[in-house]
């Protein structure tokens, strides 16, 4: 994990703002380690539709690879987002003592698909980390979240973080669009929410 700036810059732009962003906050070898895992994985699929009507579009649907417990098999991604130096981030940037319980998904888009308006369930903050994408912003998979107006529009790069309260702003991605190039696009994102002592 590598921070592009210092913590407590990271920490007064979270709590002035509930969201900052963190690029590069994971390097290639460790992308390729993760999407490794994922694609030979399989996960328990969350039941969206029936839920979450408005988040029907996601391909595959959404993937819980650990419940509260971190009780799904050997979970390279539940460690992962449990991992000290990240757990340590989470805590300076929210100012609050973070428990070992946090929750963990996959999200995986095809052409077409994408996440609509949504807020999460409660806890102290999420963070989200991009594994794949598509070459740009013209061909979709951006971010917005409504945490100012206008939104924000955040377009991640294969690596690049965003810790933000995604249960208070409403927040959704753009479809996929695929290109003469890439008739196929995918994009890949893992998340986890994590949730302060009490
Ligand atoms: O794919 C994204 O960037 C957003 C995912 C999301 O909002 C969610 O899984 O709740």
């Amino acid at each position: 994990m590598k921070l592009q700036k210092p913590k407590s810059e990271i920490a007064n732009t979270y709590q002035a703002k509930k969201l900052v962003r963190l690029p590069e906050l994971i390097d290639p070898d460790t992308i390729d380690e993760l999407l490794g895992f994922i694609r030979e994985g399989s996960f328990e699929q969350i039941s969206n539709s029936n839920t979450y009507p408005e988040q029907s579009h996601i391909s595959w649907g959404q993937q819980r690879v650990a419940d509260k417990e971190g009780r799904v098999g050997d979970d390279r991604i539940f460690h992962f987002f449990g991992q000290s130096a990240i757990k340590e981030l989470v805590e300076v940037a929210t100012d609050k003592e973070i428990t070992t319980d946090h929750y963990c998904w996959i999200n995986r888009y095809e052409a077409g698909k994408f996440i609509g308006p949504h807020r999460d369930a409660p806890g102290a903050a999420t963070l989200l980390i991009c594994l794949q994408t598509v070459e740009g912003p013209e061909y979709g998979g951006s971010l917005i979240v409504k945490d100012q107006e206008p939104p924000s529009r955040i377009f991640l790069q294969p690596g690049d973080g965003i810790l933000f309260g995604a249960d208070e702003y409403f927040h959704y991605t753009e479809p996929l669009e695929p290109s003469v190039a890439n008739p196929e696009p995918e994009r890949i994102i893992m998340a986890a929410r994590y949730y302060a002592a009490t």
